[in-house]
């Protein structure tokens, strides 16, 4: 059957699945945005909904100040004895966590720490025994892949780390995760860096601890030796395996889609493709020749129900139950500056700007599609309050509504942040205090900033997706739109300071996307 990849489409990384109870659930890594890990059921590997977000309480993770692209990194989720485990990585505190739930659909329990180190954790469960793996260095310095044996009630670790793996020789050996497919166990891992060079390799052996022989076809997928001209599918690495109730095994893994051909960069983020998995007698091989393109022959076809639409990424007021479990927040949530309704966003104005690696008052989706219109209602507010394309704490646009009392100043201005650079890149006076609506509509490769009183839309400036991209910004996040407020009006030349504590409301939002 031909699949269009990605499957999961916008900010959603590291892609970790598993099979249970008739169903496939499914994780992703979530950095400093909360809540964090995003949680998706599927029952065909194609279309997939967001259930919930593994961690919805900041008592689950503490993300307060940490640096942006820090915090939650790659989870894995897994299911033993009807129970479903999610363990991960605080980079950011250097902690190793897991927390678990008997109902998929409800809350995760407090988190249980390992004693580990390294980042990419992984559980195998086997005869009553609990294994956690993770990454690491050898007495020699190189990439390893270390198994410890847990107690999973507690957390204890019962054995001291052992090293399983050094890789296949690539630069940042990751993501390891162990599965048991007849006498065999095997080991995947990704190595060549989450950009450009990314891959997944794979040893296998008949001892859980090892020794491990290496496939001898590493990389099993990439699609590193391709350039943008070939296809605009790169960074191909991360991956996990799940086999179905017909004993059918598939992969899940991230990739990224870029723009330009020969600069490539890319603003969505890390997404999630799916992969096919092929045996040759004991070893597997995966994708096309190894290799992943955007439309692929899976067979999913005893899986997927004929006529079952494609996702659509949109949402608009009124928002309904699964539209909120998208709604992101950076760093900590602060209940007391929101007031979400079905039907308005209302937020309290902080002297906390978007720049501030800190928790500004900021609620936003994923931008999910290239071709898009983000656009929302605002009130005059004192202060600051706007639209904004946000990747993180020094690469953003924004459009915004101003006003500063001292000043007497009623503004429309479009800021593009760019690392330190900061410019205003339009500001016109504003003569209403009627509502004004806050428009921006991007293609892949720019976004065009405009605003309309009475329906009568003015057009301001338009700016290069390219600036937003994680090859400017760095990191792991990918683009979200979404609507903030501050007292702290920055204009890079002049900056100022009104009371905070002002109420920002905001209304019709509405995000088309595709
Ligand atoms: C993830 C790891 C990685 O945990 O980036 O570059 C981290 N590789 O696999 C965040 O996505």
């Amino acid at each position: 059957m031909k699949i269009k990849n990605p499957v999961v489409k916008g900010f959603y990384p590291d892609p970790s699945i598993c099979y249970a109870e008739g169903k496939f659930y499914m994780v992703c890594s979530s950095m400093q945005f909360f809540p964090g890990v995003p949680l998706f059921e599927s029952e065909d590997l194609v279309h997939f909904k967001q259930i919930g977000n593994v961690l919805s309480s900041l008592s689950q993770v503490d993300l307060h100040n940490i640096p942006s692209s820090g915090g939650v990194f790659a989870p894995t989720i897994r299911y033993n004895n009807g129970r479903f485990y999610m363990v991960t990585t605080n980079d950011s505190l250097h902690k190793n966590f897991y927390v678990y739930t008997d109902d998929i659909y409800g809350e995760w329990s407090e988190p249980i720490f390992v004693d580990q180190g390294g980042i990419d954790p992984s559980l195998f469960f086997e005869d009553g025994k609990t294994y956690f793996m993770s990454n690491g260095d050898d007495t020699d310095g190189r990439g390893c892949i270390f198994q410890s044996e847990i107690d999973i009630e507690t957390g204890e670790r019962l054995t001291e780390p052992r090293p399983l793996w050094n890789g296949n020789g690539g630069r940042y050996l990751e993501s390891p995760h162990m599965y048991k497919f007849g006498r065999y166990y095997y080991l995947m891992a990704a190595e060549g860096g989450t950009e450009f060079g990314h891959m997944i390799t794979y040893a296998r052996s008949a001892n859980i601890y090892g020794p491990f022989t290496p496939y001898k076809g590493n990389p099993i997928l990439t699609n590193r030796d391709f350039g943008g001209h070939q296809t605009h599918i790169m960074g191909i690495g991360h991956g996990d395996l799940v086999t179905n109730s017909e004993g059918e095994t598939f992969m899940v893994c991230l990739g990224f889609r870029i723009e330009d051909d020969w600069v490539p960069y890319h603003h969505l983020g890390r997404e999630v493709f799916l992969i096919p998995v092929k045996w040759d007698g004991e070893w597997f091989t995966a994708g096309v020749s190894g290799n992943v393109y955007e439309e692929m022959d899976i067979p999913v076809d005893s899986m997927v129900k004929p006529g079952t639409p494609d996702t659509d990424y949109s949402i608009s007021m009124p928002f309904n139950k699964d539209d909120r479990l998208r709604l992101s927040y950076v760093r900590d949530y602060k209940a007391e500056n929101y007031d979400i309704t079905d039907d308005s966003i209302t937020l309290t104005t902080t002297e906390i700007p978007l720049t501030k690696q800190d928790s500004p008052t900021f609620v936003g989706v994923r931008q999910s599609e290239f071709d898009t219109e983000l656009s929302v209602n605002v009130t005059k507010t004192l202060g600051e309050a706007g639209l904004t394309i946000y990747m993180d704490d020094n690469e953003h646009y924004d459009i915004a509504r101003v006003y500063v009392p001292e000043k007497d100043m009623h503004e429309i201005i479009v800021r593009y942040q760019v690392g330190d650079a900061t410019a205003i890149s339009y500001r016109e006076k504003l003569h209403t205090e009627d509502v004004v609506k806050l428009i921006i509509t991007s293609t892949s490769t720019e976004y065009e900033f405009a605003y309309s009183i009475n329906g009568q839309i003015r057009k301001l400036c338009k700016a290069q997706s390219k600036y937003l991209s994680t090859e400017v910004a760095g990191g792991f996040t990918g683009v979200f739109g979404g609507v903030y407020a501050t007292s702290k009006v920055m204009f890079g030349y002049e900056d100022y300071d009104v009371n905070p504590g002002e109420k920002a409301v905001f209304t019709e939002f509405n995000f088309r996307q595709g």
